[in-house]
C-alpha cells in the first residue's frame, strides 16, 4: 500500500461566529486528506467528510496511468441517484451533493461521519469472483449452502448475504452471518443483512427493467452517535457491483462486464503481467470505456 502525505485542499467554505452569530463566508480553508484509495479520496472537513471520485480505473485490481473523463462524475452522480431511491430502505451518510469545492463538482460527496463497521457487506444474486471460488471449493459462500449444479454466472435461486472482512492489507475472508452477529450484535447483525439484501434487490429488479444484470454488489455502513446505522461509501455503482447486459448473460462462462469489458480486451492482447505498474490506455478505448459509463448512467437513471 502506498503511503501519501496528507494533501491540503482549499475549500471555500468557512463558518465564523461575531457577536454570537454564525457567518458562513467564503474565505478558503484547508481539508486533510485522510483516506486515498484505488480510485478515490476522502478528505475532512470540520465535523463533515468529502468523499471524491477520480477518473481512475483499475483492471485486475491495477489502476491503469490513464484516467477516463468523466467517471468519477458518473460513478458519483450515480451513487447519489441511488442513495435517492433508496431512502425508505436505510437512512445514508450523504449531506450533500453540491455543497462540495469547487474543483470536485460533480464528482464528490459531502457526507456525515460515521464510525464505520469492520464488515463488507456483500448480496449475491448471481455467482461470480469471490464467490464463485468459494461455492466451487465448499459449495457454501460465507456459511451460506448453495444447490449443487451451479457454474460461473449461474443466477442464484435468491439472493444471498455473503458478508467479509475489512482487511487493512491482504484480502477480506469471507465470514458468516454467525460472525457477523458475533462482531456487532444479533440485531445490527439482521439489520446489515436485511438493508443488504433490500438495496441489492431493489437495485437488481430496477436493472432488469433497463437491460441490465447486477449480479452481486458491496455495500459499508456505518453508526451515528446515537447507534442508528447508516448506509455509507458508494452504491450500485460499477466500481462496487458487477454489471452485465442482459442480452449478453451467458452463464457457463466467464461474464462480460459492462463498464470495463473494453480494457480487458484491449489488456488481455498486450505482454503485461497484471501487475503494476499498468500500461497507458489508447484513445479509442479511452472513448469505448467513457461511452460505457455515460451510457450506465443514462440506462439506469434516465438521466442524461
Ligand atoms: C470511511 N471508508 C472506506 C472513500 C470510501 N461516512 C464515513 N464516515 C467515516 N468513515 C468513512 C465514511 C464513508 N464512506 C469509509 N473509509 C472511511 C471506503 N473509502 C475508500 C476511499 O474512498
Amino acid at each position: 500500500m502506498m503511503v501519501r502525505a496528507p494533501a491540503l485542499v482549499r475549500c471555500a467554505r468557512t463558518a465564523r461566529v461575531f457577536s454570537g452569530r454564525v457567518f458562513l463566508g467564503w474565505e478558503e480553508h484547508e481539508l486533510e486528506l485522510v483516506h486515498s484509495g484505488k480510485v478515490r479520496e476522502l478528505y475532512a472537513d470540520g465535523d463533515d467528510l468529502i468523499m471524491v471520485a477520480s477518473d481512475r480505473v483499475s483492471v485486475y485490481d491495477v489502476v491503469l496511468p490513464t484516467p477516463i473523463p468523466g467517471k468519477g462524475q458518473v460513478l458519483t452522480q450515480l451513487s447519489l441517484w441511488w442513495f435517492g431511491q433508496l431512502g425508505d430502505v436505510i437512512p445514508n451518510h450523504v449531506i450533500s451533493g453540491t455543497d462540495v469545492p469547487a474543483e470536485w463538482a460533480g464528482r464528490a460527496i459531502r457526507c456525515r461521519r460515521l464510525t464505520m463497521l469492520p464488515v463488507e457487506c456483500i448480496a449475491r444474486g448471481y455467482l461470480a469472483g469471490l464467490g464463485l471460488a468459494s461455492y466451487q471449493q465448499s459449495g457454501t459462500i460465507s456459511g451460506v449452502r448453495l444447490p449443487p449444479g451451479l457454474g460461473e454466472g449461474s443466477r442464484l435461486p435468491e439472493p444471498i448475504f455473503t458478508p467479509t472482512t475489512k482487511a487493512a492489507a491482504g484480502h477480506d475472508e469471507p465470514m458468516t452471518y454467525d460472525e457477523v452477529a458475533a462482531l456487532v450484535g444479533g440485531s445490527m447483525a439482521a439489520e446489515l443483512q436485511r438493508a443488504t439484501l433490500e438495496v441489492y434487490r431493489r437495485g437488481a429488479d430496477l436493472a432488469a427493467t433497463r437491460g441490465i444484470v447486477i449480479a452481486d454488489t458491496k455495500l459499508e455502513f456505518g453508526l451515528l452517535p446515537d447507534g442508528t446505522v447508516m448506509l455509507a461509501d458508494e452504491v450500485l455503482t460499477p466500481d462496487s457491483s458487477r454489471f452485465w447486459l442482459a442480452s449478453e448473460w451467458q452463464p457457463g462462462r466467464p461474464q462480460r462486464s459492462l463498464d470495463k469489458q473494453f480494457l480487458r480486451d484491449w489488456s488481455a492482447g498486450l505482454d503485461w503481467d497484471r501487475r503494476p505498474p499498468g500500461p497507458a490506455i489508447p484513445p479509442d478505448v479511452v472513448a469505448a470505456t467513457q461511452a460505457r459509463y455515460r451510457e450506465l448512467y443514462t440506462r439506469m437513471t434516465g438521466r442524461e
